[in-house]
């Protein structure tokens, strides 16, 4: 694995702030996120005009500096760049690798999210620096959900990748079920609605964190 890259995606959570759900409390939350020792944080806000997002952006990136964290902008490459992000997350729809390097300075990262084996292959034929797969469980959170992978398949693509680049979990993922997506070998959990949801975000974010990077939790590491 590339050493800019572990060093940036160390195990644990990789928070998301999910502006379309909190709101509001947007800089609260990302401080709940970044306070658990999640190493990386994504700010994702479906619908937002490029202004209020670049806007966010910047927040998110100063906040992350200061806590070490990596900062991550869903879906736009522009605004990343304008925001000096560290890097940015795509969707299958969303620009293609390439397109996005051309935007984004060097030493930025570019992750990108898959639902099956083949968009697994693809995303690492084209230099993807790291994965999100899933939904490993059902979610609601996404308005339209590619069909649950499962713990299992979330396992094959971690064989499928041998070390090569970090794997990110996604979907459903709650306190309840993280410590068996860190078991399947995911090398981070990302989590919406059961930290920006719960009554406690903070406490919860820092609970996902501590079980993926529990020891004995990583794949081989439990009889
Ligand atoms: N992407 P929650 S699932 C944003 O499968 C997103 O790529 C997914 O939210 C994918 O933690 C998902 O509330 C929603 O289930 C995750």
């Amino acid at each position: 694995m590339n050493a800019s890259i572990e060093k940036m995606f160390t195990r644990g959570l990789y928070g998301i702030l999910d502006v379309g759900l909190v709101g509001e409390s947007s800089e609260a939350m990302l401080e709940n996120l970044l306070c658990s020792g999640a190493p990386v944080v994504q700010l994702r806000w479906k619908g937002a005009a490029a202004g209020p997002m670049l806007e966010a952006a910047r927040l998110l990136q100063e906040v992350c500096r200061r806590y070490g964290a990596t900062s991550i902008v869903n879906d736009r490459a522009d605004v990343a760049a304008a925001a000096g992000a560290g890097g940015v997350h795509l969707g299958q729809h969303d620009l293609t690798v390439w397109a996005a390097r051309a935007v984004m300075p060097p030493g930025t990262v570019i992750g990108v999210s898959t639902h099956d084996l083949d968009q697994v292959e693809a995303a690492l034929s084209v230099g993807a620096d790291y994965i999100g797969f899933g939904p490993v469980f059902p979610t609601t959170t996404k308005e339209v959900p590619d069909p649950v992978v499962g713990l299992d398949l979330l396992g094959e693509v971690v064989n499928l990748v041998k070390g090569r680049v970090p794997v990110v979990a996604i979907g459903g993922i709650t306190s309840a079920n993280a410590f068996d997506v860190a078991r399947a070998g995911a090398d981070l959990a990302a989590v919406i609605s059961d930290v920006l949801l719960a009554n406690d975000a903070a406490g919860r974010a820092r609970h996902i964190h501590e079980i993926m990077t529990a020891r004995g939790a990583g794949q081989g590491s439990v009889a």
